[in-house]
């Protein structure tokens, strides 16, 4: 292997004995869908790289969330890697929307076949980043105490991986099984005829109350904020269609190239509040009608910006949730009031409100009898004690910079990332964090995201451009540029503006009522549009990185 200033670096600082491959270049964490890719882009680059991972396999976000019922709300044939031909061809998605399992034994295929897992350490929860300003090395640090140090950091920890459970008094009383939905067993939990409670009612829960509710002896749902969902209309892909798919993915990639959030559904040019109310109608019906997320991301081009528009999408979403739902107190409850259709990432369903009808199933609104506490027997409200055999916490998330705030990552001089991210995030295209030189991120805050295999693919490209131009260079050290991160910030807040999801509190402005200091919303993506940030990216490295610094 040809040497490089990124390779020839000195060992770890005090060139401790328990660094055992102490001429890393790079060293990548996370073996999901965006660490796997990166691994396979460095290696083409002839650099020395080594994957962490805090689980025993590849997989990622489809690792770790094997609840009853997860599976994508994204057409599978658009989801999947772009960059292997082979794989496109060699592939077959079953369902237009794979479920967990097919994702997980996708990711094991992509693994198997780059012989990716000789250069993955599982079982590595990273606790402590360090930068050593001397060496230009990371020191990493992992939670049996093993160490490593490498030129180069690339976070690949997923937007959605630091799952957080709800702060209510008394959860570690509870004597019967407890699960999130992010730590469902491997072996699965026998549900059949027990009495099971779920609190929560985001995308994950809507798609695993309407999966268990078949099966289970009574359900009890706890919803504290209602949220909008459209139909999922999945079905299996057909011989025939499955030709169609394998001889189409220029095509299909090509047409994710050109929308806004990288899904095949494109914003519609009119805006609602132009069109006749019978136009509107009738638009919003075939949107209904149609799989995926047409309905939000393919809507007028005003339900997202105006608030009148955003009124009449939700009035019609809310006439959808009554014709489906029998009893009209369970549809009031079950349609949201503060905040507008589709200003939240909008989960998509299959036969979810129909399981109010059901006998075995309850919707307990906690903002008219709040949870007292958890109890040894279940939960108890303001109105009642209820008795479960399992809970299940569906309560999401501390998205975006949770996974970062839980590992003590420190820059020059000791610089603690957590206190940096406290507010707002200081990036550079989302990519590198402003103080902390040679750490690298794959979806850190401010980058665009949609459908994330796009975004990580464009994402992982740009980084690993960057690597090798340090390569050709010689360049040890990478940081960024004061006045270009200052710049930067205002494009991503300028963007924002006028987006009504802004505007309201979920994981994607930042906001977790169960983490302490992050009540307030912070701007935690770049929402110009997946092609002004393409535009963007490409610039700057065309132009030769002028934006950052390099020693
Ligand atoms: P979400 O969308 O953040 O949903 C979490 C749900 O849990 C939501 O309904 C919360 O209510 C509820 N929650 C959280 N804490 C509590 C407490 N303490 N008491 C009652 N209810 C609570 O996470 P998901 O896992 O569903 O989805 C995350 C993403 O994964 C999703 O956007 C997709 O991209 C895939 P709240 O709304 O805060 O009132």
């Amino acid at each position: 292997m040809e040497t490089s200033a990124i390779t020839s670096g000195q060992a770890s600082p005090g060139g401790s004995a328990d660094l055992d491959v102490p001429k890393l270049d790079v060293i990548v964490i996370g073996a999901g869908v965006a660490g796997l890719y990166q691994l396979y882009r460095l290696r083409e680059l002839g650099l020395e790289v080594r994957v962490y991972e805090a689980g025993t396999d590849v997989g990622g976000t489809w690792y770790w969330n094997r609840y009853p019922g997860a599976r994508f709300d994204s057409e599978s044939w658009s989801y999947g890697y772009s960059f292997s031909p082979e794989v496109l061809q060699e592939w077959e998605w079953p369902e237009h929307f794979a479920a967990q399992p097919d994702t997980l034994r996708y990711l094991n295929f992509v693994a198997d076949k780059f012989d990716l897992r000789r250069d993955i350490r599982f079982r590595s929860r990273l606790v402590a980043a360090h930068f050593d300003d001397k060496t230009d090395r990371w020191t990493v640090t992992f939670e049996d105490g093993h160490k490593d140090s490498a030129r180069l950091l690339i976070t690949a920890l997923g937007p959605l991986s630091a799952y957080t459970l709800p702060n209510i008094p008394g959860r570690e009383t509870y004597r019967g099984q407890a699960f999130h939905t992010a730590r469902w067993p491997r072996e699965g939990v026998s549900l059949k005829g027990k009495r099971v409670g779920i609190i929560g009612t985001g995308a994950t829960a809507i798609q695993c109350i309407q999966t268990i509710a078949r099966e289970v002896g009574s359900l009890t749902v706890f919803q504290r904020t209602p949220n909008w969902a459209a139909p999922l209309h999945n079905r299996r892909i057909t011989p025939e269609e499955q030709q169609t798919i394998k001889a189409s993915y220029a095509e299909i990639f090509e047409r994710c190239r050109q929308t806004s959030t990288c899904f095949i559904h494109q914003t519609d040019p009119r805006n609602a509040l132009d069109v006749s109310p019978e136009e509107r109608e009738a638009f919003w019906e075939k949107l209904y009608s149609e799989p995926g997320f047409g309905i939000w991301v393919g809507n007028f081009a005003d339900v997202l910006t105006d608030k009148k528009a955003n009124e009449l999408a939700s009035a019609f979403m809310a006439k959808k949730i009554r014709e489906r739902v029998k009893d009209p107190k369970v549809a009031d409850k079950l349609i949201p009031k503060d905040h507008g259709f589709g200003t939240r990432r909008l989960p998509l369903e299959s036969g979810y409100f129909e399981v109010y009808n059901q006998p075995n199933v309850r919707l307990v609104d906690i903002n008219e009898t709040p949870i007292e506490r958890i109890t040894e027997g279940g939960i108890r409200t303001s109105a009642e004690d209820f008795a479960f055999d399992v809970l299940i916490y569906a309560t999401g998330f501390d998205g975006v910079t949770g996974p970062y705030d839980r590992i003590d990552i420190r820059g020059p001089g000791g610089r603690r990332l957590k206190d940096d991210w406290q507010g707002m995030p200081r990036t550079f295209l989302g990519m590198l964090a402003d103080g902390f030189p040679n750490m690298l991120m794959v979806l850190g805050p401010h980058t665009a995201r949609g459908n994330i295999p796009r975004n990580i693919e464009e994402i992982v490209d740009w980084l690993s451009g960057l690597v090798r131009f340090m390569k050709e260079h010689g360049h040890r050290r990478v940081e960024t540029r004061r006045a270009e991160v200052d710049r930067w910030v205002a494009e991503v807040e300028q963007a924002v503006e006028g987006l009504l999801f802004n505007e309201v509190n979920s994981w994607q402005t930042g906001v977790n009522r169960n983490v302490e200091g992050r009540q307030v919303r912070r701007i935690l993506g770049y929402y110009g549009g997946a092609l002004a940030y393409r535009r963007r990216i490409e610039a700057v490295a065309v132009g030769g990185y002028r934006e950052l610094r390099f020693d």
